[in-house]
């Protein structure tokens, strides 16, 4: 697809964000290939990056078959976060300008090296410095919530806020741990680690591949989000969400 028609995309679905307005679903219009949607993305986050913030890091959906069933999707994407996406732990989150937020229990690397190539499973947790547990709150700039993959990938991957709870060593095993997620202190959803790409190395590494595809270098010190363990539970309404990985630590936002 022609530059100047996906910088339009790019110009559409920027102010959705900056006006809490849903817009339509490209691809109802336009068929978009995957290339032409990471495009797209890089645009939208370089106009974001313009204007506040930059880029620190980067988070992979659609990791766990939870998500992949809740959204009807059935592929590994990525999108960008940018430092202004970050809400301190404990901190407040503003959802006067979100369309439909929604939040999810994570798992989040920091990186101790760039990372240009694609990473083995014996690779790769030696490229990891640290590791804490996270939430991700989306909002899709699409009406309903409804999207297509190449939709997605346009609009940075539904990627909104994300919180961090304290960074611990990367040696912590987290293979399998029970992660609970809670809305107004009751719990909401229980998912495991595992449900995170099997492993949430293996996010990393899923990762470090579609970069490779996608002309993107993985940077020391960037916070990689590996996906959510349970599908996204809508915040709209509530004051306060939590997150316990039970041997990594809690992670909690408040909402107004
Ligand atoms: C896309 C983002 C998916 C995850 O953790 O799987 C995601 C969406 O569901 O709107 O962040
Ligand atoms: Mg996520």
């Amino acid at each position: 697809m022609l530059q100047p028609e996906l910088e339009i995309f790019a110009a559409m679905l920027d102010s959705a964000a900056q006006n809490g307005i849903a817009t339509s679903q490209i691809t109802l219009q336009h068929p978009l290939s995957i290339d032409d949607a990471y495009e797209v993305q890089r645009r939208l986050v370089s106009k974001r990056v313009e204007r506040t913030g930059r880029i620190c890091g980067l988070k992979v959906g659609f990791t766990s078959k939870a998500k992949m069933i809740q959204m009807g999707v059935d592929q590994v994407i990525f999108g960008h976060l940018t430092s202004d996406m970050q809400i301190q732990n404990s901190g407040r989150m503003s959802v006067a300008q979100a369309i439909h937020p929604r939040i999810e229990p994570e798992i989040a690397f920091r990186l101790a090296e760039d990372v240009d190539y694609v990473l083995s499973p014996e690779s790769a947790l030696s490229t990891v410095d640290a590791i804490a547990p996270a939430m991700e709150i989306i909002d899709s700039r699409y009406k309903d919530f409804q999207f297509t993959l190449q939709d997605v990938i346009a609009d940075n991957s539904s990627s909104s806020h994300f919180v961090l709870g304290d960074w611990r060593p990367a040696t912590i095993d987290v293979s399998s741990l029970r992660m609970t997620l809670r809305i107004d202190e009751q719990p909401a959803l229980t998912g495991y680690s595992h449900e995170i790409s099997g492993h949430p190395i293996n996010s990393l590494i899923d990762l470090s591949a579609l970069a490779v595809q996608h002309g993107v270098v993985l940077k020391a010190g960037w916070i990689i989000l590996a996906g959510a363990a349970t599908e996204a539970v809508p915040i709209a309404g509530a004051t306060k969400a939590s997150c316990s990985v039970a041997g990594l630590g809690d992670v909690e936002v408040y909402v107004r």
